[in-house]
């Protein structure tokens, strides 16, 4: 991991309808991020938050894509900043809102690698498009996004399209897939480790495959974390929760193997919810699992 950390709050909640997961990022800053990441000896520069638009209603159910142009512009803001944090040699790390901000997040990593891998860790698959998504809610389509599906306002944020491709994709996780979201992801060829296969192969397994594969076929790899991958009961605080999900324990070991690993270049802690929270659990878990990302265990 580079020494120094450039976060970037992304105080997003347009990408869904429950409102309190634009106070995400003071959460898990109120959580002490900065202190934890500055007491394993990293230089800290935290950018602030950046500006969100707002809903507008008249646009709200246009081709099933709410918010589009709000969460547009917001994605464009969110990138240069990314894009602007890689440039000045820090490794960027974003804090949600919710999951619709990685279309931003990745348009701005993406331009610097060749071949960026991804880990989505997440109970969904959020590879919807305005054609397939139950709800109109453009936080279950960044996936799709990023390999260049969906409408173009989101697909060609930062002037390029795909982000990634879809073989450079590792879902960790999943538990609730969408049926188009099932064929795209045949279709594609991702990679996914369901619940079924964590149970069955241990996230040991899952983590060596993960980081072999990648470190096979890419050049940076970007963790994309939504926290309701994670139990409910281990992260009560999301808007999306899905029983049976990856525990405390398994995360942390996750996160310790991927520093181990050294392949992390950016990083984004998504859907905090601290209204729906008990006691702000959910973003001292995520500030744990930074621990963890960031050789809490190594140094
Ligand atoms: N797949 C559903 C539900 C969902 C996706 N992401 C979250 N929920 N957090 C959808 O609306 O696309
Ligand atoms: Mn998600
Ligand atoms: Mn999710």
């Amino acid at each position: 991991m580079k020494e120094r950390i450039s976060i970037i709050g992304v105080p997003m909640d347009l990408g869904q309808m429950r409102r309190g997961v634009d106070m995400g990022p003071s959460a898990i800053r109120y959580a002490g991020v900065v202190e934890r990441l500055e007491g394993l000896s990293y230089k800290i520069e935290d950018k602030g938050d950046i500006e969100i638009g707002r809903a507008n209603r008249e646009e709200e159910a246009a081709n099933n894509l709410r918010n589009l142009k709000a969460v547009s512009e917001a994605s464009v803001k969110l990138s240069d900043q990314v894009d602007e944090a890689i440039k000045s040699g820090s490794f960027p790390l974003v804090f949600g809102g919710d999951h619709s901000i990685a279309i931003g997040t990745l348009a701005g990593v993406s331009k610097h690698y060749e071949n960026l891998g991804v880990i989505w860790y997440d109970a969904h698959g959020d590879l919807n498009t305005g054609e397939t998504s139950p709800s109109g809610n453009i936080h279950g389509m960044p996936l799709a996004v990023s390999i260049g599906i969906g409408d173009e306002a989101l697909t060609r944020i930062g002037g390029y399209t795909p982000k990634v491709k879809p073989e450079n994709i590792v879902i960790i996780g999943a538990r609730s897939l969408d049926q188009g979201e099932k064929e795209l992801i045949k279709e594609k060829g991702i990679k996914v480790y369901t619940m079924h296969e964590i149970d069955r192969l241990g996230m040991t397994k899952v983590m060596e495959e993960t980081i072999e594969y990648l470190k096979e076929r890419t050049d940076g790899v970007h963790l994309s974390l939504d926290l309701d991958g994670l139990d409910p009961h281990d992260a009560p605080g999301v808007g999306t929760p899905v029983i049976g999900g990856i525990s405390y324990r398994e995360s942390h070991l996750a996160m310790e193997m991927l520093a181990e690993s050294e392949i992390i270049t950016s990083a984004e802690f998504v859907e905090v919810n601290p209204i729906l929270d008990e006691k702000n659990k959910t973003a001292t878990v995520a500030v744990a699992l930074m621990g963890s990302l960031f050789g809490e265990k190594l140094k």
